[in-house]
């Protein structure tokens, strides 16, 4: 039975970041009230909860300061609820490996797919895809190692680079179709394309994260609204 905690969480359906933090409060059996934001406008809750990026998700928790930033959330989360489903590993080291490869995909790989959406000719994308199946085989190194030959990086139980990298997979999965071409597939990477099948069923993800329609619409949103910007 889900725990009640009081938690808020502000959100957009189609978020990598929002879905993240959905994929561990379910993971933890945590209840919490969705507050949907109508992206591109901002609420007033979501400025006055998140002043400095403007940006969701954001925890609200009753009588205490909103927490923004998705990771900084799912360390609160697996430090304030710790006994469900530990998410980071227990030992420092194996904690610190997480973190470093947390970081990589989204400050290199998620960012090379946004520098892909956003290349302008065919060979500056094929130069893209180029750096995406560079770090593609990173990953599947890194996975070897982490799931040491069980099913996913925390072995028999997801972790945190499984959160974040399963969450980038809808949108991961869109820019490819888009731009023709497949990264994590059963020849170069077939460590993480079996990976990537069980995390498409899990039901932690299946839950959380959108379906075409709901990935279509935001993705046409950002296109409209934020073809020169990078990273956001
Ligand atoms: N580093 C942030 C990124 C959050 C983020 O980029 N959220 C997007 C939705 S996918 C957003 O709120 N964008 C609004 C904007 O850029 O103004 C996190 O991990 O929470």
């Amino acid at each position: 039975m889900a725990k009640k905690c009081g938690l808020k969480l502000i959100g957009i359906d189609a978020s990598p970041y929002v879905n993240r933090v959905q994929v561990v409060l379910k993971l933890k059996s945590i209840d919490y009230e969705y507050i949907q934001e109508h992206y591109p406008s901002k609420s007033e809750l979501l400025l006055t909860s998140n002043p400095v990026h403007k940006k969701v998700p954001v925890l609200l928790h009753a009588n205490k300061s909103p927490i923004p930033e998705s990771l900084v959330i799912i360390e609160y989360l697996d430090e304030t609820y710790p006994d469900a489903h530990q998410i980071l590993p227990k030992a420092p080291l194996d904690r610190a490996e997480s973190r470093f490869w947390v970081f990589y995909i989204d400050n290199t790989l998620w960012r090379l797919y946004e520098e892909l959406r956003l290349a302008p000719g065919k060979e500056e994308k094929e130069e893209v895809k180029k750096r995406i199946f560079e770090a593609a085989q990173l990953l599947e190194g890194a996975y070897a190692k982490s799931s040491n030959g069980k099913t996913y990086f925390g072995g028999d139980d997801l972790s945190y680079i499984d959160v974040v990298l399963g969450c980038f997979l809808p949108w991961t999965g869109m820019i490819e179709t888009i731009n023709n071409f497949k990264v994590f597939d059963e020849v170069r990477t077939p460590g993480l394309a079996a990976w990537a099948k069980c995390i498409r069923s899990h039901e932690a993800f299946k839950s959380a994260c959108p379906g075409d329609e709901a990935l279509m619409d935001l993705y046409m949103i950002r296109q409209k609204y934020i073809t020169n910007m990078r990273y956001v």
